[in-house]
């Protein structure tokens, strides 16, 4: 079934999108009411391929920002495929080794790649990285909401809808009695929490009584560059540690492992510079006894569509973030939309990403579109 024919990437549409979003997101790093990202669309041989950056406004959870992600994307990734024939993802990965860092930038088009090339061999994107999944769990990542009370509210609505994990950002100061009031309320739901690195280790007490909510995991505590700390912290707690920002890339995965830094990965995509080192990333988590599940960063559908197909590799045996579209926008740019039900998501059938673009939707999101050619 896999069919290697090389690609010659005649064009390469890049547009900008900006999406409402139905809630505000509040986490320890900042606040967001409307999503905006890069789609990138690689064409050749007739065919499609589609990813989407997750690089965000500002350079506040990741270094890279949307402007960044443009710049080296039109200035050094496109030029590398526009003209060529490539004949693999894999191939694009050597010929991007030499630009350092930019993963979020590099993902968009590694994953434009894998979505082309699965296309191209007529099968869904999640087989052709090894996943065998049908359905996927997932749970759901609620911001810091102003009240104890509004937690809890805003927990039962999710816990109705049968999310199978509840993750909460906390910060320092709203973190107790948050989790008090949730774990009263519900006292056997799988509950996790996400700092976004807004603690230090001289702060190692209030995370210790954490310890009382008997949480799944306690996601990136501490400061996104300190394995070392991390580490510390393990020894400290019960809670297991699950990291985020500080795995960039395989080697990062390896040491925190080797370190006893964490437990627990989140794996993103765009964070780890596309599906071959996410699942370079499993395959070593996997073989280690760790743990990995998909997290998310506000996807629309086609990076939405890109987690589910990861999240089908047996490795991620953890809930992921990757909750129904419909959570977050009042229309999707795909079809059919990326919805869960009882907290599972189906993973979809076709060939590559497995849905389609809306065109009329995705007309009316796009703010800009700059199209390169070789
Ligand atoms: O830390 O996991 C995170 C969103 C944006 C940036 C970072 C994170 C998140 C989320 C949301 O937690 C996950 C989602 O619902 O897509
Ligand atoms: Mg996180």
């Amino acid at each position: 079934m896999i069919d290697n024919r090389p690609m010659r990437v005649e064009l390469a549409v890049l547009r900008h999108v900006e999406m409402p979003l139905k809630f505000r997101f509040r986490t320890s790093f900042g606040e967001t009411s409307v999503k905006k990202f890069l789609l990138l669309e690689l064409r050749g041989e007739g065919l499609s391929g589609w990813g989407e950056c997750v690089a965000e406004e500002g350079p506040f959870y990741s270094p890279e920002t949307i402007s960044t992600a443009s710049s080296i994307l039109t200035s050094f990734l496109l030029p590398l495929v526009l003209g060529k024939s490539i004949s693999s993802p894999e191939e694009f990965e050597r010929l991007a080794s030499r630009i350092r860092g930019n993963r979020m930038a590099k993902a968009a088009v590694e994953c434009a790649l894998r979505d082309f090339f699965a296309k191209a061999a007529g099968v869904p994107l999640g087989r052709s990285l090894g996943g065998s999944r049908e359905k996927i769990e997932v749970g759901v990542s609620l911001g810091i909401s102003p009240t104890p009370k509004e937690t809890v509210e805003n927990v039962r609505k999710h816990v109705a809808q049968g999310y199978r994990r509840i993750k909460l950002k906390i910060e320092p100061g709203s973190d107790h009695d948050r989790l008090s009031a949730v774990r009263d309320a519900f006292p056997d739901i799988t509950l996790t929490v996400d700092a976004n690195a807004a603690y230090t280790l001289a702060q190692a007490e209030a995370l210790r009584a954490l310890d009382a909510f008997r949480l799944d995991y306690m996601e990136q505590p501490l400061h996104h560059e300190d394995l070392v700390a991390h580490a510390e912290l393990a020894r400290m707690l019960k809670t297991p540690i699950c990291l985020d920002e500080s795995i960039r890339s395989l080697a990062d995965a390896k040491a925190a492992i080797h370190l006893g830094a964490c437990q627990v990965i989140n794996v993103k995509i765009g964070r780890v510079g596309g599906h071959g080192e996410a699942v370079r990333i499993h395959d070593a988590a996997r073989a280690a006894g760790v743990p990995v599940w998909c997290g998310g960063m506000l996807e629309a559908g086609i990076g939405r569509a890109h987690n589910v197909a990861i999240a089908s590799l047996p490795g991620f045996s953890k809930p992921g973030d990757t909750s129904s579209s419909s959570r977050y926008f009042e229309e999707d740019i795909v079809a059919p939309a990326l919805e869960a039900a009882d907290g599972l998501m189906p993973v979809p059938k076709g060939p590559g990403i497995g849905v389609a673009i809306r065109p009329d939707v995705l007309s009316r999101v796009t703010t800009g579109i700059q199209e390169l050619r070789a």
